[in-house]
């Protein structure tokens, strides 16, 4: 763990019910920018995790008539299978209810608390309160006298509480805003959270006594924290801010905090003015991604339109899965899940075009020169792939920085579509009915091979298990995750003499099924 260590984080989902899609695609697109910064060698430390306290998770326990330790204790796993069939690389996984978790909260709110300027003090306050947000609603806010996020009745609720003087912070915010530009992206959410905060910003209550299914505040345990302080508070503490200031030191601020939109007020305006509260350095960025619909609708349980990723899983598979998401939506806006773009998707970018290719080589490798891997005799085979990868690597690494994530997998795409053509052109099923061609058809092959070698590097951080399986088929050795970028991106890495052998197919074809 060094001081370059990059530190990405997603939000902690609600356990109050099993996952779907939508928060699949944030855990989905973390992942993909996190081993891309480690296939290009850097110390990496990806932390995701589940928000267990509250009155949501509290509410869904009693639904099931469980206490909410147990109703938490029976999800978190749940939501961990998922991840872990998403092929999502976390070096941390918190949860809220956790005792190092806890701890933090309390010293938190003890740093607050304790900072001189009484930023932490009780009052009372009565306003609509979605359960769901977890927070409260002007009447203006509501549409049409509902949640406008969940567009869900609110509750009239009253509390005794302490609260968080966000309202001394504006002019802090906004001088932090004003001084990086890049801290809240896209920039459509960068200028809602700024005109959020010049319409001038009202203090929030950060305890509880309606309900106890939260960590109790230090100075007053007949109240518990409210469960967005708490919740934000994991990404402290999985960097160390409980029990490990060195680590710490390292770790903080994190890079990018990857949310949805629906959650960039907390991220934006709470959680910067609480580090700075307490004495910390606000994130450097937070990425708001958009939100996957399914019909053209949200989804919903109520309108049956929630689908859980194993259904998706089961039939695309995981490096599919992973894919589609992240080339079919421009990343930052929302974007529409069908079946049909899955399977058009699969077939034309993954069977047809990757899988194709990687197969007709191979095959051509192993039935012309016995699977072993020419080298690379020059006559007649001039070809512009060189060119062509380093173009596309370098756009691929200028996109995938920017979190341009769909426009990325583009440039990578670029290749198979240019080596796809490359072959046509050439034609090496022909050139190897005369013996007098052999050295045009090695060097044809050569290249081809080459490009997917390349392109085994180049897909690892978003179909970790091709990647790998087309390395080992091009007889390369060790693991594709240690072919750093951009040096394994160079053309001539592949050997002369490789042993190549034709595996299974990496994506075979998905039909349409009347759904
Ligand atoms: O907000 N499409 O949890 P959550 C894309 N516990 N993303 C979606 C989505 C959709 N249809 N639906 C939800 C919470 N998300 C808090 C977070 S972080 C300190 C605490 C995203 O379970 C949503 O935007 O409601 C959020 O980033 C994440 O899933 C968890 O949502």
């Amino acid at each position: 763990m060094g001081r370059d260590t990059f530190y990405i984080t997603t939000a902690i989902p609600y356990v109050n019910d099993v996952p779907h899609i939508g928060h699949a695609y944030e855990g989905v697109a973390t992942d993909f920018v996190a081993r891309y910064h480690r296939q290009r060698g850097e110390e990496i430390f990806h932390v995701t995790g589940t928000d267990e306290h509250g009155l949501n998770n509290q509410r869904a326990a009693e639904a099931h008539g469980m206490s909410p330790q147990d109703w938490v204790d029976s999800m978190a796993p749940k939501w961990r299978e998922v991840w872990g069939r998403l092929d999502i690389s976390y070096d941390d996984f918190i949860r809220t209810t956790e005792p190092r978790h806890e701890a933090v909260v309390k010293k938190l709110l003890t740093a607050v608390h304790d900072n001189g300027t009484d930023d932490i003090y009780l009052g009372s306050y009565e306003g609509l309160y979605c359960v769901s947000c977890e927070a409260y609603y002007t009447e203006d806010e509501l549409k049409d006298g509902l949640c406008p996020i969940h567009e869900r009745p609110v509750e009239l609720a009253k509390e005794e509480n302490y609260f968080f003087r966000l309202s001394a912070y504006t002019d802090r915010l906004l001088a932090h805003y004003d001084a990086h530009p890049s801290a809240i992206e896209p920039s459509s959410r960068r200028n809602e959270v700024l005109s959020v905060i010049r319409g001038g910003l009202q203090d929030f209550s950060i305890s509880r006594t309606s309900f106890d299914w939260g960590v109790p505040l230090p100075w007053d345990e007949t109240h518990v924290c409210y469960v967005w302080f708490d919740a934000l508070a994991n990404y402290i503490t999985a960097a160390g801010y409980g029990d490990d200031p060195e680590r710490f030191a390292q770790l903080w601020p994190a890079n990018i905090h990857m949310i949805g939109k629906d959650i960039v007020r907390f991220h934006a305006i709470y959680w910067p003015a609480m580090l700075m509260a307490a004495g910390l350095e606000p994130p450097t960025q937070v990425w708001a991604h958009g939100f996957i619909n399914v019909g053209g609708k949200k989804m919903s349980k109520t309108n049956a339109t929630s689908i859980h990723p194993f259904e998706l899983l089961d039939r695309f598979g995981t490096d599919s899965y992973r894919y589609y998401f992240m080339r079919e939506i421009r990343f930052g806006e929302d974007g529409n899940f069908s079946w049909e773009s899955m399977v058009d998707r699969h077939n034309a970018d993954l069977a047809n075009g990757l899988g194709n290719l990687a197969s007709r080589v191979l095959a051509m490798v192993e039935s012309y020169f016995d699977g072993v891997l020419p080298a690379p005799v020059v006559e007649g085979a001039e070809s512009d792939l060189p060119a062509v990868t380093a173009d596309a690597l370098r756009r691929y690494d200028e996109h995938m920085l920017a979190i341009q994530l769909q426009p990325a997998l583009g440039a990578v795409w670029d290749i198979v579509a240019r080596a796809n053509a490359y072959l046509v052109e050439k034609q090496p099923w022909k050139l190897a009915k005369d013996p007098a061609n052999a050295g045009e058809l090695a060097a044809v092959l050569y290249a081809a091979a080459e490009t997917l070698r390349i392109l085994a590097v180049a897909i690892h951080p978003i179909m970790p298990a091709a990647a790998a399986s087309l390395w080992s088929q091009l007889g390369q050795p060790g693991s594709v995750a240690d072919a750093h970028l951009p040096a394994a991106g160079a053309w001539g890495g592949l050997e002369p003499g490789a042993r190549t052998t034709k595996g299974e197919s990496l994506f075979p074809r998905v039909e349409h099924e009347a759904q």
